[in-house]
């Protein structure tokens, strides 16, 4: 059986360089099903038995591009062994949006921070290590342009197929875990483990999409509803947006402990 690799990340992170560099020739090019969205996969080279799949550039797990369904359909349910996350290091904020959500998907992520020629060339500094801790997941330095530290990334995420499925370390404020916590038990509990965070928050998010392959019960839905209801008007937002910012404060501490620019803190003299 082959091992199936899928390369996530946003527009612009280089992707496309680093599936062409990982992959050389041995690419497959079509659609996917039933819309006009390029679908490309390749032989990993010197692994005949690991395939990557290129997945849609997207910033989001949210249904709302035809890239963006095409992508997470493609994550829930064909399910790879492993997930390699590309991200620009030259725009951390923006990419770990994408990050923080594939590492909720029960699937073992790897990821590959691109650009460092471009992080090193300024004098910034991405401290990998802590990056990793917070994350949960293996990463890995690369530049997908000059080619270093591709195969290394490529080779863990072969590894990282084989082994856990990586464990979210963020935590989303008291009232969105508490309603979590109950439609985990009230609607999803008879999903694989591993799932089932992932598809609490979207429950939580109103996801239609997912609602409505869940097909749940009228009452069960009812009590759900509540569940949001109360966390929104503790949290005085809507569900959505709930989760949005929540995202967006963990991501600030992530950068704040991992991230370190060469003039932070020195006057402009623009
Ligand atoms: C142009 N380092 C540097 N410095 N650049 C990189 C790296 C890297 O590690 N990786 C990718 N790039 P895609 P998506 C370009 O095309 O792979 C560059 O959307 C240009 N083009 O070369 O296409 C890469 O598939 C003119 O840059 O990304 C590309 O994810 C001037 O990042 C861009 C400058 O890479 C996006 C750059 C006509």
């Amino acid at each position: 059986m082959d091992i199936r690799i899928a390369l996530a990340g946003n527009p612009n992170s280089g992707k496309t360089t680093l599936f062409n560099a990982l992959t050389g020739a041995n690419q497959f090019v079509g659609n996917w099903p039933g819309v006009t969205v390029e679908k490309k996969e390749g032989k990993l080279k010197k692994h005949s038995n690991v395939v990557i799949m290129d997945l849609p550039g997207i910033y989001s797990l949210s249904p709302y591009t035809l890239e963006e369904v095409v992508a997470r359909n493609y994550l829930i349910n064909e399910r790879p062994d492993a997930i390699l996350n590309i991200i620009d290091g030259t725009n951390l904020e923006r990419n770990l949006y994408l990050t923080t959500q594939l590492t909720e998907l029960g699937i073992p992520v790897v990821v590959a921070v691109n650009m460092m020629d471009v992080v090193k060339k300024n004098g910034d500094r991405i401290h990998i290590d802590e990056l990793s801790r917070q994350l949960g997941c293996n990463v890995v330095e690369i530049s997908a342009l000059k080619g270093t530290g591709i195969m290394e990334a490529a080779e863990a995420a072969v590894k990282a197929a084989g082994g856990a499925k990586t464990i979210p370390q963020h935590s989303f404020s008291g009232p969105v875990e508490h309603a979590i916590a109950h439609i985990e038990e009230a609607a999803v509990h008879n999903l694989p483990a591993e799932q089932q965070r992932w598809y609490a928050i979207k429950i939580f998010e109103r996801d239609e999409k997912v609602l409505s392959q869940l097909n749940l019960d009228k009452t069960v839905l009812g009590h759900i509803e509540e569940d949001i209801k109360a966390a929104e008007k503790e949290l005085d937002d809507d569900a959505e947006s709930i989760i949005t910012n929540e995202r967006y404060v963990y991501i600030a501490s992530i950068i704040k402990s991992c991230y370190q620019k060469k003039n932070r803190g020195k006057l402009s003299t623009s």
